[in-house]
């Protein structure tokens, strides 16, 4: 498991990258031009900024996400062309520099969805909160105002930019069903696939947060089914998925384990983060520490070691802590502590089987 953690970059993260360089076990960072519209070809001279403020601190630039993708793309428009273009001539360029993978989402309109971003939990922190019936009944723009209108920090998924034209882009989906949705995924990946595979780079698409559909609209990777079915799309190593506990965990029918189990040889990278589900279906997000949410973080660690699972991971969204001001779902402590429980699992792991090892070879 190769530790890394996002970062938003210089001027835009609350985090310096010295900071991160405190957090055991962390060998890279996790990153984007979050300046760059989505669909647009991602300049060199920016990209080898990134490159240079990693170097200085030691750290890897092997992870990316996200590479978005532009609504025509998702819509099927026959501009998608152009943007599929763009998106291919970034990807050559990101092998260029070594990145090794590229997160994206196929989520229309949204990235992730909530309907709270500071809500008090027990102990006095705040978190990302997500009311099923309260979203059932708003309005997108309500919401929008609510989660973009953030004057500190720009929030990823939720860029002003990407949400002017709310409504025109409504219209657009009117008429796009799942099926026509998969359609225009299996249109995107059997252009980029092979491309990214020319440049060492494995495409790792992240599920769509939560795992279900809201506003009526569209969406398709909630679960093992459908992930076995995107796999197939395109069957290639370059084909693959970021397998986020927190997301997929918002079901508390989907069983995480077993998916690592099953789909190991194509998660070039984990989220891992906890989440805490009530009967109502509404979902927190919590500490990383099993016991704090719904989501059985230890039985995913363990099924990573299992599998022997030599990707990339991060801690995904943490809590608000201890005043610390931050963009939300990215502050800095909680994260780092999700990461030492992470490493605390997999230690105990790694040292229970190289004690099985030392036994079987001295019985023998
Ligand atoms: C992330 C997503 O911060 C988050 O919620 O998990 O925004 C994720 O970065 C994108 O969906 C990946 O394309
Ligand atoms: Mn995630």
């Amino acid at each position: 498991m190769k530790m890394v953690f996002r970062w938003f970059g210089e001027g835009n993260d609350q985090v310096p990258l010295a900071f991160i360089r405190q957090i055991p076990g962390v060998e890279g960072i996790v990153w984007a031009l979050h300046e760059v519209p989505a669909g647009e070809e991602w300049p060199m001279e920016k990209i080898e900024a990134v490159r240079r403020q990693a170097d200085a601190h030691g750290f890897h630039i092997d992870v990316v996400e996200s590479v978005n993708v532009h609504e025509s793309i998702k819509l099927g428009l026959p501009s998608r062309d152009r943007y599929i273009e763009n998106y291919k001539r970034t990807i050559e360029k990101l092998g260029r520099v070594g990145v090794k993978v590229i997160c994206y989402n196929f989520m229309p309109v949204f990235d992730w969805i909530r309907t709270e971003l500071y809500r008090e939990l027990e102990d006095g922190s705040t978190a990302l909160f997500y009311e099923k019936s309260l979203l059932q009944n708003m309005d997108p723009l309500e919401l929008v105002r609510k989660i973009a209108d953030n004057p500190k920090f720009t929030i990823p998924g939720w860029e002003p930019q990407r949400l002017e034209a709310l409504s025109e882009l409504f219209h657009a989906y009117r008429d796009v069903t799942e099926e026509q949705l998969w359609s225009n995924l299996q249109y995107f990946l059997e252009e980029i696939v092979p491309v990214a595979e020319g440049s060492g780079i494995r495409m790792a698409i992240h599920p769509d947060d939560p795992p279900w559909s809201v506003f009526g609209l569209p969406r398709i990777v909630t679960g093992r089914d459908n992930i076995r079915r995107l796999l197939k799309l395109v069957d290639r190593p370059a084909n693959g998925v970021t397998l986020c506990s927190g997301s997929l965990g918002a079901n508390p029918a989907n069983d995480i384990p077993a998916m690592i189990r099953e789909f190991a040889d194509r998660i070039p990278f984990a989220h891992i983060r906890n989440v805490r589900v009530y009967e109502n279906g509404d979902f927190i997000e919590t500490s990383h520490r099993t016991a704090d949410g719904t989501v059985d973080i230890a039985g995913i660690v363990q099924a990573y070691h299992d599998v022997g699972f030599a990707g990339y991971a991060r801690p995904d969204h943490g809590r608000h802590l201890w005043g610390e001001e931050c963009r939300p779902g990215y502050g800095l402590y909680d994260r780092a502590m999700g990461i030492m429980y992470l490493w605390g699992l997999w230690d105990a792991l790694e040292r229970r089987k190289r004690g099985r090892l030392h036994r079987n070879a001295a019985n023998q």
